[in-house]
């Protein structure tokens, strides 16, 4: 009996929300995983510490502005797959940062894609594209056709890559797909995006180890999924006969606030709003003590207000489909959060 050959497959952003679930799957799925990240980041590697992959994995140094990093990575290991998961991922910090930015999350998939155009071109190939490519849309609900009106310098550099992906699918034909992943959370988001800060610093007041908390615009909507479901479906893209470009999304839209008053039902925190516009705040109920205030300093020069996505074509195609709702994602980020702060 000839044995299977064990897929190997590169990670980047390995350390990040979606790189620690996908390393989890392709474990699962018997891959030989290459880790790459920054050395620096790896120094705490909670992510993998709580699936429990950290001695699963081959780590290598990587940068993805960094194009030698790139080449020897690629040139040492034969790859199946490479998932590109890495960039400079927070929208907000992308208005500072611009040229890194750009640098990091538009050039950067450029720099691999080239590289295996030299080196390795039947090389399966993911990039993690996004729905902030959308931006200010006038449509209802985004598919794979709707015109892109990006909104930041993430949003711009996403789409350079989301374009630079398919020209080298179609000028080399290269094995190439864009994910154009609608937001998606996990208790391993990163405390900087809105949904963890909201379950993070709530869980702080509950313990009595915060007073109150300050967000932006709390009427942004958003179609929110579950992380460890849409990993799933970036390695179903690469196992098709053929490369296209998918949108992963709920389908579902809620904004911001809906989002803070579940995780404080979750947390058996009755509150209620007050107030209008900057003024707007949160009081609990029984103590009348604020709870929640707007700082205008989490507002964005240019916002995007509503995404919503159809998943249509993933579920015709790779016969995916979301299936946690955003209040039991809420619960489960609230239970993490929780258990977390209790041990400290
Ligand atoms: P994340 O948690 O912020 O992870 C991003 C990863 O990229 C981190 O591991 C980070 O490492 C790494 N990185 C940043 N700069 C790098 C560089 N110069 N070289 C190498 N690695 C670098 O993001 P995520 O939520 O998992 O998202 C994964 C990917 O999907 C990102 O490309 C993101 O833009 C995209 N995306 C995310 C969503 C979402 O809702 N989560 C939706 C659509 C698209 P450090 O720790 O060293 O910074
Ligand atoms: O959680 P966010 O920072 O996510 P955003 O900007 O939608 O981007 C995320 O999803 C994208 C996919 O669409 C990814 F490509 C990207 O990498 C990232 O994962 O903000 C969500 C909304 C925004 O409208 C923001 O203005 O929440 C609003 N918001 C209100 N107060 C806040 C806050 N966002 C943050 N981060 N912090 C606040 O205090």
């Amino acid at each position: 009996i000839q044995m299977k050959k064990r897929k190997i497959a590169l990670v980047t952003g390995s350390s990040g929300q979606d790189g620690a679930y996908l390393c989890k799957l392709l474990i699962s799925k018997n891959y030989k995983v290459i880790a790459a990240d920054r050395r620096s980041s790896r120094d705490s590697g909670w992510r993998h510490i709580e699936l429990g992959i950290k001695n699963k994995l081959i780590y290598e140094d990587f940068d993805l502005s960094d194009v030698n990093s790139i080449i020897s990575i690629i040139k040492k290991y034969k790859f199946n797959e490479i998932y590109n998961l890495a960039a400079q991922s927070f929208v907000k910090a992308s208005f500072h940062t611009p040229i890194s930015t750009s640098d990091v999350t538009a050039l950067g998939p450029l720099r691999i894609l080239d590289t295996l155009k030299n080196f390795s071109p039947k090389t399966r190939f993911y990039q993690a594209s996004s729905s902030e490519m959308y931006g200010k849309v006038n449509k209802h609900v985004l598919d794979e056709n709707t015109k892109f009106n990006p909104r930041s310098p993430y949003a711009a550099s996403k789409l350079f890559a989301h374009e630079i992906t398919k020209n080298y699918r179609e000028a080399y034909n290269m094995f190439c797909c864009s994910g154009i992943l609608f937001n998606h959370e996990s208790p391993l988001r990163g405390e900087e995006f809105v949904t963890r800060k909201i379950t993070k610093q709530l869980c702080e007041v509950k313990l009595g180890k915060r007073k109150f908390l300050e967000l932006g615009n709390i009427y942004a909507k958003r179609d929110w999924g579950y992380a460890e479901e849409y990993v799933e479906a970036m390695w179903r893209m690469l196992q098709q006969n053929k490369p296209d470009d998918y949108v992963i999304a709920t389908n579902k839209v809620f904004d911001v606030k809906y989002f803070i008053n579940n995780s404080c039902k979750s947390l058996n925190i009755p509150i209620m709003w007050k107030g209008k516009g900057i003024h707007e705040v949160a009081i609990i109920k029984n103590t009348k003590k604020i709870i929640i205030k707007i700082n205008t300093k989490y507002y964005r020069p240019t916002e995007v207000d509503y995404l919503k996505g159809s998943y249509k074509k993933a579920n015709r195609i790779l016969k995916w489909r979301p299936k946690i709702n955003l209040k039991k994602l809420i619960k489960m980020m609230i239970d993490a959060d929780l258990k977390r702060l209790s041990k400290n």
